[in-house]
């Protein structure tokens, strides 16, 4: 069942008519699709957070409510192939890369059908299969990295862009400046996403940067730049399909700072009493998820709607049920991946 916040965000869809509806425009179904990602995603983190609270879940849990619109919107842009690689912020990312729902639970849950085998937890979700190379708990620490991923591609020539996310307290560490700088040098196929949600921690940007406009660093390395909200997620397609397509048609990196905002704390042990109750209800008002969903019921796309949302909680139940049924990983897969296996010398 969806949780008491979704259910207030969302009214419910009017009643399904007796005449059949026109067919929908394909620009209306690909944003039904769009939709479905986003609510997947926001109630996948409204489950991940009830699960964390019940006990059931450990370490840090970093959610992604709020900021549904980026990863949809971006990796929308994306060919199967390209490679993503984000924060510990990466359940949706993972998500929006075609993750399984359920290897996504059970690598919270710690269950050896987790996509990390249940030993990386929230922070690492990493998907072979769909090219999603890991999130990271090392701030920016993966920037580099990315650029590394992105310089295979050039070399072995094989017309992959990598796309690389991270937050705007990641912008004033050294290994961002490393990374985009060799990607602009080399012109590399990049993308590289900064999700400014305007706090790092309970740093306000302001407070940790003296020009708040995160996009004018590429101007340092000759890189092309944008700067967007997140609001409306077919908006996040075109203007990341922009950056995509420089990428893969020239080898060009682009920096593009994408505004968003998360509605929960940093992490689940924040209670994030450094903003304002009216800052947050500012924020909720321009929801992504809302807005899709007023286009879609505006549009008469009411029937679609409440069929997409009763096949999310459908999903969400089976994942549930795989993650709470899974076995945990034994203690053989502790040595093979400690003493032997592919790390050990
Ligand atoms: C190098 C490093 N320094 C500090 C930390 C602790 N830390 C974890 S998350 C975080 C804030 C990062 O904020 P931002 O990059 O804006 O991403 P967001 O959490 O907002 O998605 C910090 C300081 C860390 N993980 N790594």
């Amino acid at each position: 069942m969806a949780t008491a916040e979704t259910m207030a965000a969302l009214s419910p869809p009017p009643a399904v008519g007796v005449a059949a509806a026109p067919r929908p425009s394909p620009e209306l179904e690909h944003l039904a699709k769009l939709y479905r990602q986003m609510f997947l995603i926001r109630r996948v983190e409204e489950e991940s957070a009830r699960g964390y609270a019940q006990g059931k879940i450990g370490g840090f849990l970093h959610l992604y409510i709020g900021q549904e619109a980026v990863a949809v919107g971006a990796l929308a842009a994306l060919e199967p192939d390209d490679y993503v690689m984000t924060t510990y912020r990466d359940h949706g990312i993972a998500l929006a890369k075609g993750m399984a729902p359920g290897a996504l639970l059970a690598e919270l849950y710690g269950k050896a059908t987790g996509c990390s085998k249940g030993l990386g937890g929230s922070m690492h979700m990493f998907d072979k299969e769909h090219h999603m190379l890991g999130g990271y708990g090392i701030v920016g620490s993966h920037i580099p990295l990315a650029a590394g991923v992105a310089f295979a591609s050039k070399y072995r020539e094989d017309g992959r862009v990598t796309l690389c996310f991270f937050g705007e307290g990641a912008v004033s560490i050294g290994a961002f400046h490393e990374g985009v700088g060799l990607a602009a040098l080399w012109k590399l196929p990049i993308v590289f996403i900064c999700e400014n949600n305007e706090y790092a921690m309970g740093t306000p940007l302001s407070r940790s940067m003296s020009v708040e406009d995160v996009s004018l660093k590429a101007l340092g390395y000759g890189m092309d730049r944008d700067r967007f909200f997140a609001d409306d997620v077919l908006e996040v397609e075109r203007r990341i399909g922009e950056a995509v397509k420089r990428a893969r048609e020239q080898s060009t990196p682009t920096l593009v700072e994408v505004r968003t905002y998360r509605f929960r704390g940093h992490s689940m042990s924040d209670p994030a009493k450094y903003r304002t109750p009216a800052e947050l209800e500012e924020h909720k008002s321009r929801d992504p998820l809302h807005r899709a969903r007023t286009v879609l019921l505006e549009q008469g796309l009411g029937p679609k709607v409440e069929e997409l949302e009763k096949s999310v909680e459908t999903d969400i139940a089976d994942a549930l049920k795989f993650a709470e049924t899974s076995p945990e990983p034994g203690l053989d897969v502790l040595e093979e991946t400690t003493y032997s296996g592919p790390f050990a010398y």
